[in-house]
């Protein structure tokens, strides 16, 4: 060792081992939801090894069914649906897995203290882009059980307010694999390192820059949103709004993960093709609007708050707007006119 090399300079933090740390500070912590993480961190080193290897194990192209939304089921949205029922599904700890490819939760265990977590997911991510090679990604959500809804009663366990959530995170199967999560305390980032098969601290406390140069959104639709969101994207495209430029990848988790680092707007509106927003809320815009949040951006539908939005039902579709917290409070503003 050189004189000028410090003991920190090796140091290199797994996931697992951020998790743990991490769950050190709360004096109740009994390493239960360190293990339940570790579940989903496994499933997801099981769908990037079927991704990256797609083509060549025959695995691209759809299974000939429609899921509960109406959209074709790719068939490794059905593998990554897979790898996480089944590595979660013995952790004992949770009680109901709800995918946004099923039309019912998997009810894993009867409530008890012991399984007291529910997991929400969306196993893949921009499905229209699988074939194409483009990014996608997994996201997940993590509840409790709510103690102010009867024991038997699974859908009113579910439908609790983003607010709520425990955890959430996502995975992104992009140039490079990227997890990133929070639980409250910040938001980190890792990158799977493939030699060792171990997601890698990349960046701790992540921070979404309070504004941006960038909106995302599908502008096809344009001649059937609201009036506010034409306006505002009238708006960002004249000198007046200081030069936006334009992304749109087609894969929510990408969209988001581009618009974290480097700010930003992304907004997927009502169209006439979906009056009440495309995305859903339980296990996309919570999820994404709890990190928002926590990386000290902003969610909204365009009137409310997401994290405040009480779900009516499991496949409940919101309006989405998502990023820094200029370009969200002026979307909003031209929103409300
Ligand atoms: P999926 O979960 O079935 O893949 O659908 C959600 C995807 C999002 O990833 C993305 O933001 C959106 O659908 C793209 O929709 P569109 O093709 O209408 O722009
Ligand atoms: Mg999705």
């Amino acid at each position: 060792m050189n004189e000028t090399t410090s003991p920190e300079s090796y140091k290199m933090v797994t996931v697992q081992q951020h998790i743990m740390e991490s769950q050190r500070a709360h004096p109740t912590a009994t390493g239960e939801f360190t293990w339940l993480l570790s579940g989903i961190t496994l499933a997801t080193k099981m769908i990037e090894a079927q991704v990256r290897r797609a083509g060549i194990l025959g695995v691209l192209g759809s299974t000939g069914e429609e899921n509960v939304q109406g959209e074709v089921v790719q068939k490794l949205d059905q593998l990554a649906n897979d790898a996480i029922l089944q590595c979660l599904g013995y952790r004992g700890n949770v009680g109901l897995m709800v995918s946004e490819e099923d039309d019912e939760p998997h009810i894993v265990k009867d409530f008890s203290d012991a399984a007291r977590y529910i997991v929400l997911f969306d196993p893949l991510d921009g499905s229209s882009n699988i074939d194409v090679n483009v990014s996608i990604g997994t996201i997940f959500s993590i509840l409790q059980t709510n103690p102010e809804t009867k024991s038997k009663d699974v859908i009113g366990h579910i439908l609790q307010p983003g607010i709520k959530q425990v955890a959430a995170g996502y995975v992104v199967y992009g140039s490079s694999t990227v997890l990133t999560y929070t639980t409250g305390s910040g938001v980190h980032m890792f990158t799977l390192n493939p030699e060792i098969g171990a997601y890698v601290l990349h960046k701790e406390n992540v921070l979404m820059p309070e504004k941006g140069k960038m909106y995302s959104v599908n502008e096809a639709y344009l001649g059937t949103f609201p009036d506010g969101v034409r306006k505002y994207l009238d708006w960002a495209k004249s000198e007046a709004a200081g030069g936006y430029s334009s992304r749109y990848i087609g894969s929510l988790v990408a969209d988001f993960h581009r618009t974290l680092l480097r700010g930003g707007v992304f907004l997927y509106p009502p169209t006439k093709k979906a009056p009440g927003g495309k995305l859903r809320l339980l296990y996309e815009a919570n999820p994404l609007a709890f990190i928002a949040e926590q990386a000290g951006g902003a969610a909204t539908d365009g009137k409310r708050r997401i994290l405040e939005k009480t779900p009516t039902a499991l496949h409940e579709r919101t309006p989405l707007v998502i990023g820094s917290k200029y370009e969200v409070a002026q979307v909003a503003e031209f929103w409300q006119g």
